[in-house]
């Protein structure tokens, strides 16, 4: 039947895309369950079975591929010299019902949802036919790809693998917990990909923004724009402080396919709420559904250097309380991602792992975003590089000033190079220890840079005027493991070494540590006079003991908060003044998870779970809610009960790896949440 040109027609019943041996041939398996997905720069099949629509001595066969309204690609069988999309049909093929045709596109090609056409011609006429969509990613596997990465083992951890490990907490007390990167979860491919089509630089300019897809660099800043929700219709809104009734505590997700999919179902509102570990392993989500290999890295005492001049200030009183009179933090670990990919714009040398970091802290060229910003460039202090060299060096390698203040002045000012980026960690490959990255951050030149800061800053000190003789030393430390709900005891060592007797003022307050170290008022304090008399001309030496009981603490704490507990020594006579600081956070009691059989299950099968809490309280508990959540295994939350132990009964509909949480709360200590995470891998 004959069409005046311009109309199409549906070409059901008349394709078969060969999904499962493209999805096979092009690891994307799991990937979408309505979509074709395949790589680019590698050929893909798709069988067209005419039913007396194409006449092969008088027709040619003209496919188009199309990407979004623009029409940019055409080519037909027969002229096999297009530049750039090749196909093939099967020789010998060609006049059977049947016709099997090979089409590859190339290899930067833009990532997105192409539109696939036949055009049956002659020179009068044109019946075109809607052959299908297919999805088109970045290809890691292909040499010629700049997202190309030599080991395989590298692309099962960077791409394929949809089970990450996030190290938290502090350098010190470094805790991991497990996140879902969801790959394989119904609507993350297609949520993924709607995100490129809501971004600013697609409304402004889809011609555009369609033909620099190609580009990872381009898509690596398009995609941390939109994770966070400043400045665009973006995925994720932050919370640092206060209440999180109306959302979600940032602690409480699992994984991303849940934010992925809740932002697309409220049509594109940002979903409530993130810290810097939510957006980095969202942004990592949708970096490893387009192709691009990505790890997230957590960075221990990270600094935001808002004031740019590569310090961190932090103000404290000369009894030891932090204040908040600088803008500049220090983290006590920040996540980002790296995403690996060449860079034509700079040159090879900085080619590999790249920082890209969408937890919104500093706007870059007018946008909240960060990098992508190369790890060789950081270890070299190429400060010129694209894209936020200064901003990520200083990161990981700021000077921290701590400055002493009293009645408004600075009475002592001492420089650390050490603290930040102390310790730099990402999942190893194929398993759950870190690796350390710290030396692929950190140069040698970095360190010589800071020793004549140091020599400048021993100067800023003597100006200060402190003549402080370092004859006291102090030391705290805790007695046990502080757990929640009871009492916390800490002793506090003083020595010293001198003839004279020494009147002291002991000051010791707790401070919860916010995790973006703004200072938060202490919420328990003390102080006193001790006497510290010399010991037959030997070294003094003196033990005081204190105890912090549940009912002083228990209304501030958390319990994934983490405490700074500091003491301050003070000779009355010199003024001289030593502090020493411990950070700690209160370990909660453990929920047991356990799946009948074991923790790999079946699809759409039904499988038991069995979760239970232990009490290790001295008191009885009051008022004890357990609660369990699985993204892709239970639908919605576990009605809570007031049981300590529970059953519930899960199943997967889609392949990959899921979490379930159990949370277990009482009305003995609000604040103390336990939680527990567990891993289940579908097949
Ligand atoms: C709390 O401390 C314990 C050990 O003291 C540690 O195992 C746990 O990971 C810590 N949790 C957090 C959130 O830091
Ligand atoms: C804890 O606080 C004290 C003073 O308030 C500070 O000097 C110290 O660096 C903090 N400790 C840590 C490990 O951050
Ligand atoms: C991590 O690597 C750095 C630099 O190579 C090293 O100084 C540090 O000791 C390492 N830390 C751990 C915990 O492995
Ligand atoms: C400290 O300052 C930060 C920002 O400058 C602010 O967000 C925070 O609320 C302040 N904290 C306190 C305890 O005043
Ligand atoms: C144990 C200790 O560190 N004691 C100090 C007391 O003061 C003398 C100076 O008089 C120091 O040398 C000691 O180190």
């Amino acid at each position: 039947p004959r069409t005046s040109p311009g109309s199409t027609r549906s070409a059901s019943g008349l394709v078969n895309l060969e999904a499962h041996d493209n999805h096979l041939y092009h690891e994307t398996q799991g990937l979408s369950e309505k979509h074709l997905v395949v790589r680019r720069g590698k050929p893909f099949k798709f069988t067209l079975m005419f039913d007396n629509q194409w006449h092969p001595y008088t027709e040619s066969l003209v496919l188009e591929v199309r990407l979004g309204i623009e029409s940019i690609f055409h080519f037909s069988d027969e002229q096999l010299s297009t530049r750039d999309w090749t196909a093939k049909i099967n020789p010998g093929n060609m006049h059977s019902e049947s016709v099997t045709i090979h089409l590859c596109s190339p290899v930067l090609s833009p990532v997105g949802v192409y539109d696939l056409l036949l055009h049956i011609e002659t020179a009068q006429y044109r019946r075109s036919y809607a052959v299908g969509v297919f999805v088109l990613l970045c290809n890691p596997w292909l040499i010629h790809d700049p997202v190309y990465m030599s080991d395989n083992d590298h692309i099962q951890e960077y791409i394929k693998s949809d089970y990450g490990v996030i190290f938290m907490g502090t350098n010190l007390n470094i805790c991991q917990r497990p996140w879902s990167f969801g790959q394989y979860e119904p609507g993350v491919l297609e949520a993924c990909l709607k995100l490129l089509q809501v971004s600013p630089q697609h409304f402004h300019d889809k011609f555009g923004d369609y033909t620099h897809r190609g580009d990872p660099v381009y898509i690596s800043r398009v995609v941390c724009a939109m994770v966070n929700c400043q400045d665009d219709l973006g995925i994720l809104q932050g919370k640092w402080q206060g209440s999180c009734e109306d959302g979600v505590r940032p602690t409480e997700w699992s994984g991303s396919a849940d934010i992925l999919q809740r932002w697309v179902s409220s049509n594109f509102s940002p979903v409530r709420y993130g810290q810097c570990w939510v957006f980095a392993s969202v942004l990592c989500t949708v970096m490893r559904v387009l192709g691009i290999p990505s790890r997230v890295v957590t960075v221990f005492n990270a600094a935001h250097d808002c004031n740019s001049n590569g310090k961190i200030e932090e103000y404290y009183s000369s009894t030891g309380e932090k204040l908040n009179m600088s803008r500049d933090s220090i983290w006590n670990f920040h996540v980002w991602v790296e995403c690996w990919m060449r860079r034509p714009d700079l040159s090879e040398e900085f080619d590999g792992w790249q920082v890209v970091d969408p937890t919104p802290q500093e706007k870059s060229a007018g946008t909240y975003r960060c990098g992508p910003c190369s790890v060789a460039a950081v270890q070299h202090r190429v400060l010129g590089n694209a894209f936020d060299t200064p901003f990520i060096c200083a990161s990981v390698d700021a000077d921290v000033e701590r400055l002493i203040v009293r009645s408004g002045a600075v009475v002592s000012r001492k420089v650390n190079k050490e603290v930040v980026g102390q310790l730099i960690y990402t999942k190893s490959i194929g398993s759950d220890s870190p690796e350390n990255l710290t030396q692929t951050y950190k140069s040698k030149k970095g360190k010589r840079r800071s020793l004549e800061t140091d020599r400048k800053c021993r100067e800023e000190v003597g100006e200060a005027g402190s003549q402080t003789g370092n004859f006291l030393e102090v030391s705290l430390k805790l007695d046990g493991e502080p757990i929640m709900g009871e009492s916390i005891r800490v002793s506090v060592t003083v020595t010293n070494q001198t003839s004279n007797p020494r009147v002291l003022m002991e000051y010791l307050n707790a401070q919860i540590k916010e995790y973006n170290s703004h200072a938060q008022e202490s919420f328990w304090k003390t102080q006193k006079e001790v006497h510290l008399n010399p010991h037959d001309g030997k070294e003094a030496f003196l033990k005081l003991q204190h105890t912090i009981p549940p009912s002083e603490y228990e209304s501030a704490v958390a319990g994934d908060d983490i405490v700074n507990l500091s003491v301050v020594m003070e000779d009355v006579g010199t003024e001289e003044r030593v502090l020493d600081s411990q950070e700690f956070n209160l370990t909660s009691p453990e929920i047991n998870i356990e799946i009948e059989g074991r923790d790999s299950i079946q699809m759409r099968s039904e499988h038991t779970v069995q979760v239970s809490f232990t009490n290790k309280f001295t008191k009885a508990l009051r008022g004890a809610v357990l609660t369990v959540e699985g993204s892709g295994l239970l639908k919605g939350k576990h009605e809570p009960g007031e049981k300590i132990e529970k059953q519930v009964s899960i199943m997967a509909s889609s392949p990959g790896t899921k979490l379930l949480m159990a949370k277990f709360s009482h009305s003995n200590s609000p604040n103390a949440v336990s939680r527990t995470f567990h891993k289940v891998t579908v097949t």
